[in-house]
């Protein structure tokens, strides 16, 4: 392994060993520079280590969420599922980790919680809760947009004697929920995946919602091996469709596969009977990807409003009780302005008789108590809690580490006002670092394997780009950084999203600044705008 410089332990430190900290480790490999991760966890994986609550799979179906970089990888992994359990995608990060030999360049059960860039070195050096300190002249944050869990503050949490289980951060033993009662508080994906699976074992299952989600059927089911092969046969054009279509990277396996696009551009013009016969054919295909049937549905309040009149619909064609289907109605947000949840039997699972919804904008918490939770009128026991509460999410993991850039200026301060970065990749004033997946990117608004690779090949080409400039720092410039702050607002406030009220917008953390965070133009077009930066001599980027 060669090194470019001899001052420091390092070429480049990487934070995280999930997917982006996988496969930027084997990028620097291929480079020939000497890297090293620093991971948290026991294992590699990241979401998928620590996200392991029942039921917890992925909302992009399986042979979309996965690497492209190698073919042999590719076509030699089996997945069994349309939509992979987190079980099976924490084994194919393993088996990433292992095919790869990544494993003995990553420092396991080791946090970051300090980084400084030395102005005079031009180094990065960082600090890990064991006491190690490592340089390196690159740092790249690889920390993953949904990593630190958001334990609510809810009066008398602390007070509560059962058993209790953060989604995120679950046991790596089975949990056994039968003849328990369980008490489970939120109802976004998480808890939209757990729900129906903990209902079947526990004896009693009450839901506290504080705002009702859209979910869509899911029709998850075995994959065919036939229709594997005859897809795996075009995988390359299959990902070209995933990198530069409208789809996010989604993708839609079975719709992709006859290379259709939205089916119309805009609502207006459509009977209300047409309008429902295309939401409904997609709704029986099931997933996420339901949302492009009409493309403007995230831009247009009134195909909005269609939309979710269908979903409405739906809901209460499905639950029985009819004010437990009025309280699982959204009404709050467009549809799709909060990540749209992707279900198997969530609203079903309502109508069974060990299962209780509790509507907490009637009946709000006023306190945990040691058995359970004190409603206005009526206390619910319950043998467990679960709080699937979310997270902290794009800016959590970043501002938890102490990061000191140029001149000792700190990201905290830096963001005080909310995220700001170019291309979501750097931050004026913090030479040679790198974010993966970082706000002002597409992220969590797309397939985020997509999102990974190209952000990683983005940075390895940089890196190569200053190597051939004999160059050794690099940084972007302020004014780069507004222009791009500017065009990711402006997007935001083309669509529906900023009325979402999500932690799309940190709108889930009190005092966090409303600042729309993902890149809303889509993984073709921000690919478009990188690839054009970088053909402009890496526009925006200040080599030294
Ligand atoms: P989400 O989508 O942030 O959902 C968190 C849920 O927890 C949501 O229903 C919240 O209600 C609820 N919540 C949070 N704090 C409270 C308090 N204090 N009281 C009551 N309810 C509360 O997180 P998930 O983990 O489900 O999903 C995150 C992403 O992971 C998902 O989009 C996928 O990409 C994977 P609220 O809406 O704030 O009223």
């Amino acid at each position: 392994m060669t090194r470019t410089d001899q001052k420091s332990d390092f070429d480049i430190i990487i934070v995280g060993a999930g997917f982006a900290g996988l496969y930027m480790l084997h990028r620097a490999h291929e480079m020939g520079l000497s890297a090293r991760v620093f991971e948290a966890g026991d294992n590699v994986g990241g979401t998928w280590y620590w996200n392991r609550y029942p039921g917890a799979r992925c909302d992009a179906e399986s042979l979309a969420y996965s690497f492209s970089f190698d073919s042999d990888l590719e076509q030699e992994w089996q997945w069994t599922e349309r939509y992979a359990t987190q079980a099976e995608i924490l084994a194919y990060a393993e088996h990433v980790a292992d095919r790869f030999d990544l494993r003995r360049h990553i420092s396991f059960e080791s946090t970051v919680d300090g980084a400084r860039y030395d102005d005079s070195t031009n180094l990065w050096s960082v600090t890990v809760d064991t006491g190690e300190v490592a340089s390196a002249p690159f740092l790249i944050m690889a920390t993953g947009c949904l990593s630190v869990p958001l334990v609510p503050d809810i009066e008398g949490l602390e007070n509560y004697k059962g058993k209790r289980y953060q989604a995120s951060l679950w046991p790596h033993e089975s949990v056994d929920f039968s003849n328990q009662t369980i008490g489970v508080i939120g109802t976004g994906s998480s808890a939209i995946q757990a729900i129906p699976v903990i209902a079947q074992q526990a004896e009693h299952l009450t839901v506290f919602q504080r705002t009702p989600n859209f979910s869509v059927p899911a029709v998850n089911a075995s994959l065919d091996d036939s229709w594997v092969g005859a897809f795996k046969k075009n995988y390359r054009e299959h990902r070209r469709f995933h990198k530069l279509g409208l789809s996010s990277g989604f993708g839609d396996l079975e719709i992709e596969a006859r290379e259709r696009q939205p089916d119309a551009m805009t609502a207006e013009g459509l009977s209300d009977a047409e309008f429902d016969a295309m939401i409904e054919a997609r709704w029986e295909q099931g997933g996420a990807y339901i949302l492009g049937t009409i493309a403007d549905t995230l831009a247009n309040e009134t195909t909005n409003a269609r939309f979710a009149d269908f979903v409405h619909r739906k809901i209460r064609d499905i639950v029985d009780d009819p004010a437990t289907a009025d309280a699982l109605c959204p009404t709050s947000h467009p549809i799709g302005t909060k990540r749209i949840c992707v279900d198997t039997d969530y609203y079903a699972t309502y109508n069974r008789p060990n299962v209780d919804l509790v509507n907490l904008r009637e009946e709000p918490i006023i306190r945990i108590t040691e058995t359970g939770i004190q409603l206005p009128k009526r206390h619910v026991a319950f043998d467990t809690l679960v709080l699937a509460t979310g997270f902290d999410a794009m800016t959590g993991a970043l501002l938890k580490m102490n990061i000191q850039g140029s001149n000792g200026q700190k990201l905290k301060d830096k963001w005080a006002e909310g995220p700001r970065t170019y291309l979501g990749l750097m931050m004026a004033g913090f030479p040679n670092l790198f974010t993966i997946t970082g706000p002002g990117s597409p992220s969590v608004l797309s397939n985020m394997l997509v999102s990974i690779e190209q952000h990683v090949d983005f940075i390895i080409s940089l890196i190569t780009h200053m190597r051939d400039k004999n160059s050794s720092r690099i940084e972007t410039s302020l004014q780069a950084e507004d222009q791009w702050v500017n065009h990711v607002n402006d997007i935001a406030n083309a669509t529906l999203f900023p009325k979402g009220g999500s932690w799309y917008l940190g709108a889930n953390i009190p005092g966090k600044p409303r600042v729309f965070m993902p890149y809303a133009a889509g993984v073709g077009v921000y690919r478009e705008v990188c690839d054009e930066v970088a053909a402009d001599n890496y526009r925006g980027f200040i080599l030294s």
